[in-house]
């Protein structure tokens, strides 16, 4: 699953990405604006990792991921730069819109950006059904298929509602409709992430922000979330460790460094839950699309234990932990259950395949 970062230039973008996958792409207060990209790969903090890999002590510790892509920043009204084929294979867009202050670039104003995006991704869409909708039409008068038929009614209605405005994640479709229009690759389908890097100095509002910049309503929308960062601290917190970087946070007054927020809203705007696997040799999370059964989950293990799938013992992280790991003092709890193939695996479980490799 991948992630596609989308804003205006200079709005934070490649200090983002490198925040979120521990890259070192050089970023620029100036440049000739080449269009370059990158691409990476983002660690998902989760406490329940670190929690099962300090009961397990294993040989290696792995997090669940997901693929960021950066491009380069899009003007306002450069509505084509939208069509290419990064953000078209994007699952879901994460928008980085400045809020701190550059005297090159004037006053920020993450509303009015937020509410440009959103028009540009629409008006792109709509673009793209009206010309599909011209070319049904001049096919169903030569010869009327069924098919045609079908697809121009769905076009229709979508062009409908982009013309009033409303993105196409915000439209509810059976699913016969989101696949004949999958191939489409929508772009205001998508679901988006809009994060305000906000002003260092500024740092204490971070948690306000949203409010204070008048963006409560839009958080409300379907498969949209508003979330904030400052690129810049984070980019100081990233360089320190252990207690300094407790310290540091601390005196930022957070917890843990916002980035790691991000991430985890990123990883549940790309539907993805993760369930566990653990052991001595590894503790590992695995990341799921949200409603995926038991027998495809074992798939993302490895294809020979999906094919040869028996059954799936499964417990609750929180009795897991419970019981400090012992999976025989689980069992005489009976607190491990036995699982079938059409088994909806959920977020937190601890999970372990039966399978039968055919020779
Ligand atoms: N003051 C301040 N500067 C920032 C912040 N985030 C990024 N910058 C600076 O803004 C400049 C551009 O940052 P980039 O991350 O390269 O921005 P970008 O969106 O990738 O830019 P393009 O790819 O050229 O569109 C750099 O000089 C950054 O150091 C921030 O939160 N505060
Ligand atoms: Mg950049």
């Amino acid at each position: 699953m991948k992630i596609g970062l989308i804003g205006l230039p200079k709005s934070g973008k490649t200090t983002l990405f490198n925040l979120l996958t521990g890259s070192k792409v050089a970023t620029a207060r100036y440049d000739g604006g080449r269009a370059e990209l990158h691409t990476g790969v983002a660690r998902v903090p989760d406490s329940r990792v670190d929690r099962l890999a300090s009961i397990f002590k294993p040989k290696k510790t792995t997090y669940a991921t997901f693929e960021v892509v950066d491009l380069a920043g899009i003007e306002r009204g450069e509505r084509a730069g939208l069509d290419t084929k990064e953000f078209r294979n994007a699952d879901a867009l994460l928008h980085v819109v400045r809020a701190f202050a550059d005297e090159a670039l004037g006053a920020p104003a993450p509303k009015r950006d937020i509410e440009d995006l959103d028009t540009e991704l629409i008006l792109a869409d709509l673009e793209v059904v009206d010309r599909r909708l011209e070319r049904l039409e001049a096919s169903i008068k030569k010869q009327r298929k069924d098919a045609d038929v079908k697809e121009q009614a769905i076009l229709t209605r979508l062009k409908h509602e982009l013309e009033r405005e409303t993105p196409l994640r915000a439209v509810a479709l059976t699913p016969d409709e989101a696949r004949a229009i999958r191939g489409y690759t929508f772009l205001s389908q998508k679901p988006i992430l809009h994060c305000v890097n906000v002003d260092e100095k500024a740092i204490a509002d971070g948690p306000t922000a949203i409010e204070k910049l008048g963006l409560g309503r839009a958080a409300q929308r379907a498969q949209t979330r508003i979330g904030w960062v400052s690129a810049v601290i984070e980019a100081e917190v990233a360089e320190l460790a252990g207690d300094e970087q407790r310290a540091f946070l601390a005196d930022l007054g957070l917890e843990e460094p916002a980035i790691h927020r991000v991430l985890s809203d990123c990883y549940a705007l790309l539907g993805l839950v993760s369930f566990f696997t653990v052991g001595e040799d590894e503790v590992r999370a695995w990341p799921i699309p949200e409603g995926t059964r038991a027998q495809a989950a074992a798939g993302t293990v490895h294809s020979d234990i999906e094919r040869g799938f028996i059954r799936a013992e499964v417990a609750s992280y929180d009795d897991l932990v419970a019981v400090e790991g012992s999976f025989a003092e689980l069992r005489a709890r009976g607190q491990q259950r036995l699982e079938g193939k059409d088994y909806i695996v959920r977020d937190g479980e601890i999970c372990h395949f039966r399978f039968n490799v055919a020779k």
